[in-house]
């Protein structure tokens, strides 16, 4: 099967980011074609620094190798060296509905977000997304819940255009972790952790103290008693899907374990799980920071085999809709 997810060089990747789609790309790049792409003309949507662009798209290179994706195994690359996207993008505009792109959550938040700067590629940016998977006759999307609308438009449009044009895409499935698909954020378990609210995150890359002072500061809920309930308990409930994903014990089994000791021991235990989880990631950036050529490599290679897949539907494509 054919896998493809992105995630945007916008800020540091989050435990949200890892849990909702990295943890997943590390079990599929065993068995399946993977490409992991770094969406950098998604990043462009919202307000961004061209000056130091290309040093936060080599930091996500960073960072995904310094999870574990393997470059031997998957196809990493940058999304603005395959100009396919782009292409690809134009022409799904030609079928996509303005009702359907007026309805999705993330363009309502962020144009919120971003009140002064709603541009067209904010309002456009999920079709983008939809050439991003297309393109590469993607069968499975493993991404977090907040993107579970996008990969639906991505499967409106598949199926659109195969039925206007004739059969030539695949539609893809949306693949969403078990346990979370959704980490809320620190300072306030009611909304999503997200890159673009830092005080909500807690970072792969933070140092021991850092890690810290975030977890035993995290806003918990009134009562004392430890237990998983997203209404009652949302801020408990969240810490404790944190802990399970980290230490890979079932949350029935951490209630049983914290029973009848307070939130504070809570946090601490998972400080403890947090620090020991990350710290090979930690260990594994630093080194890679320093291989710069090592990476661009990696970059360099995976756009070529990512741009042979590209070409070929486009191909295709542009013959259907009787563009050659
Ligand atoms: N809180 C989250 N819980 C689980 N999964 C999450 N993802 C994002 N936040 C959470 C998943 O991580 C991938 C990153 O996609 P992106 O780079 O497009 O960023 P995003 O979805 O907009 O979320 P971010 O990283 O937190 O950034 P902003 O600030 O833009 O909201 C996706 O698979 C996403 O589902």
């Amino acid at each position: 099967m054919r896998i493809f997810s992105g995630i945007q060089p916008t800020g540091k990747l989050h435990i949200g980011n890892y849990v909702g789609a990295i943890k997943q790309w590390l079990e599929l790049q065993l068995k399946h074609k993977c490409l992991f792409c770094i969406v950098d003309l998604h990043a462009i949507t919202i307000p961004y620094d061209p000056k130091n662009f290309q040093e936060v798209i080599f930091q996500k290179a960073v960072e995904y190798l310094a999870c574990g994706i393997n470059p031997e195994k998957s196809i990493i690359f940058v999304q603005s060296y395959v100009k396919e996207h782009t292409e690809l993008t134009w022409l799904l505009n030609t079928i996509t509905p303005m009702g359907d792109l007026s309805r999705m959550t993330q363009f309502k938040e962020k144009s919120k977000q971003f009140k002064k700067i709603v541009g067209a590629g904010l309002f456009n940016y999920p079709i983008l997304m939809a050439a991003d998977i297309l393109l590469y006759q993607t069968d499975i999307v493993p991404v977090g819940k907040d993107q579970q609308q996008h990969v639906e438009l991505a499967r409106t449009l598949a199926r659109a255009f195969n039925r206007k044009f004739g059969k030539t895409f695949r539609v893809p499935e949306l693949m969403l972790p078990k346990l979370g698909a959704k980490i809320m954020s620190l300072q306030n378990p009611k909304q999503k952790m997200s890159k673009s609210i830092p005080r909500s995150c807690l970072f792969l890359v933070d140092e021991p103290n850092v890690i810290r002072e975030k977890i035993m500061t995290a806003v918990t809920d009134p009562g004392k008693e430890i237990v998983y309930d997203l209404k009652r308990k949302p801020g408990i409930s969240n810490l404790l899907t944190i802990y399970s994903l980290f230490s890979e014990m079932p949350i029935k089994k951490l209630e049983e374990d914290f029973k009848g000791r307070g939130y504070k021991e809570l946090k601490k235990s998972l400080v403890k799980v947090l620090v020991q989880s990350l710290e090979p990631i930690r260990r594994k950036r630093k080194e890679l920071l320093k291989r710069e050529v090592y990476v661009q490599e990696v970059l360099n290679q995976g756009a070529k085999k990512a741009q042979v897949i590209a070409q070929s539907t486009m191909t295709e494509v542009r013959k259907k809709m009787g563009l050659v």
